[in-house]
C-alpha cells in the first residue's frame, strides 16, 4: 500500500512530506493506522544532525498511538481494532533485560537509530524504489506504519489517542525519572532544568511523589508559568552560575535533594550538579549531541559531595508496566495529559510544528490525523 509520511532526507533540510510504499506486515508485525504522533525534541536532534541516524531517507516520529488494521500470523495478544501505543524501544522479550521485565534496557535498543525493522529489513520504499528507514523502528510521522509486536502495547479504548501519544515518550520519561530513577520522596526538594515535554513531566512526577519544593528553571518565561500549573512551587529564569545561585538561595544554601537535567546537558549539568545537596541525585533525561564526548564535573567535587549522577531513558521502567500505570493515574486525575498539548498540527504542518518547538512556543505539539 501507499502512505503519506514525513521523511528525513538530510541534515538541515525540512522533513519532506511524501507518498511512500509500505509493505504488508511480516509474521511478527502489525499495520497501524496512526491517530496521533507527538513532536519530540529527539527528532529535532536528528534533523539537526546532532543525533546521527544510520540511514537516509528515514521516516521520523516515535511518539505514536493508533489503531491496529492488520496483524501478522505470529502476533500474540494484539488484535485488529485494538488501540495501541508504540514504544520507542522495542521489548524483544528474549534478552537478559527483557527477561527481567526491564524493556527500557532491551538489548535491541541501540538499533533504534539504524532504520530497518527488528528483523533487519525495511518495509518502506520511496518512489525511486529506495529503502526508507523508520526512526525508533516506528516511523510515526505517517498515516500508516508497520511495526514489530515488540514495539506495540495495547491500551484501553476509552483513552483519547492524542493523549495516548503523550504516554509514548515524554510522560513516562519525565514522571518516571522522578518516581523510578531519583525515587523522589514526600518532602523532598527538586530542581527541573528545562520545562519542555520531559521537564514538565518531571515537575508533575515530583509533585505526585510528594516533593514540597519544586523549582522549575527555563529561559522561556511562559514555561515557568505553565510549570506552576503542573506543580512547580518556584520558577527561575537563569542559566549557569546564576541558576545555581538562585537555587541555593531558595534552599537555605543546601541545594535540592534531586536535580533533573532535561535540556542541553553540556551546558546545564554542572549548574544543576552544584545546585544539588550533598548526597543528592542528578538525573539526566535529555539527549546530548553525539559530538559532545565529555561532561565537566570536577572529580574531587563529585567525591567529596557524594552526589550521584544518573541517566534515565523511558523513565527507567519498562514502558509495558509504566504506560498502563500512567493511564490509570490520568484516569484518577493524578497526572495531567490534556494540558500538555499546546497545539495540534496536520502531517503537512510538521515543519511548522518543529519551528514552534524551536521557538519555545510549545510544551507538546501533536500531529493528529
Ligand atoms: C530517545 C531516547 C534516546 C534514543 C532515541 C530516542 N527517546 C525519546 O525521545
Ligand atoms: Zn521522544
Amino acid at each position: 500500500m501507499m502512505t503519506r509520511a514525513a521523511v528525513f532526507r538530510g541534515v538541515g533540510a525540512p522533513l519532506a512530506v511524501e507518498t511512500i510504499g509500505l509493505d504488508a506486515p511480516k509474521p511478527s508485525e502489525l499495520l497501524v493506522k496512526v491517530a496521533a504522533v507527538g513532536l519530540c525534541r529527539t527528532d529535532l536532534h536528528v534533523m539537526r544532525g546532532e543525533r546521527r541516524v544510520a540511514m537516509q531517507p528515514m521516516v521520523l516520529g516515535h511518539e505514536a498511538a493508533g489503531v491496529v488494521e492488520a496483524i501478522g500470523a505470529d502476533v500474540k495478544g494484539i488484535a485488529v481494532g485494538d488501540h495501541v501505543v508504540l514504544t520507542f524501544i522495542p521489548g524483544c522479550g528474549r534478552c537478559r533485560w527483557c527477561a527481567q521485565g526491564l524493556h527500557h534496557l532491551c538489548a535491541e535498543g541501540p538499533r533504534i537509530t539504524q532504520g530497518p525493522q527488528l528483523d533487519g529489513t525495511c518495509r518502506r520504499h520511496d518512489r525511486d524504489g529506495k529503502d526508507v528507514g523508520a526512526f525508533c523502528m516506528i516511523g510515526g510521522f505517517a498515516e500508516r506504519t508497520v511495526v514489530d509486536q515488540a514495539s506495540v502495547l495495547a491500551i484501553d479504548k476509552d483513552i483519547p489517542l492524542d493523549l495516548a501519544s503523550l504516554v509514548a515518550c515524554g510522560v513516562p520519561a519525565g514522571v518516571g525519572a522522578a518516581r523510578n530513577r531519583a525515587k523522589v520522596k514526600p518532602g523532598d526538594s527538586v530542581l527541573v532544568v528545562g520545562c519542555g515535554g520531559d521537564g514538565m513531566n518531571v515537575v508533575q512526577g515530583a509533585k505526585l511523589a510528594g516533593a514540597t519544593t519544586i523549582i522549575a528553571a527555563d529561559i522561556v518565561p511562559a514555561k515557568l508559568d505553565w510549570a506552576k500549573q503542573f506543580g512547580a512551587t518556584h520558577g527561575v529564569n537563569a542559566t549557569g552560575e546564576a541558576l545555581t545561585k538562585a537555587v541555593l538561595a531558595l534552599t537555605d544554601g543546601v541545594g535540592v535533594s534531586h536535580s533533573f537535567v532535561c535540556i542541553d546537558p553540556p551546558a546545564t549539568l554542572l549548574p544543576a550538579f552544584r545546585a544539588t545537596a550533598k548526597a543528592g541525585n542528578v538525573v539526566v533525561t535529555a539527549l546530548t549531541p553525539d559530538t559532545v564526548t565529555e561532561i565537566k564535573i570536577p572529580p574531587l567535587e563529585l567525591f567529596v559531595t557524594q552526589k550521584a549522577i544518573m541517566g534515565a531513558v523511558y523513565g527507567f521502567q519498562s514502558p509495558r508496566l509504566q504506560i498502563p500505570d500512567l493511564l490509570a493515574l490520568y484516569r484518577r486525575g493524578e497526572i495531567k495529559l490534556k494540558e500538555l498539548i499546546t497545539r495540534t498540527y496536520s502531517l503537512d504542518e510538521v515543519n511548522q510544528g518543529y519551528a514552534d518547538l524551536e521557538a519555545g512556543q510549545n510544551l507538546c505539539g501533536v500531529i493528529v490525523f
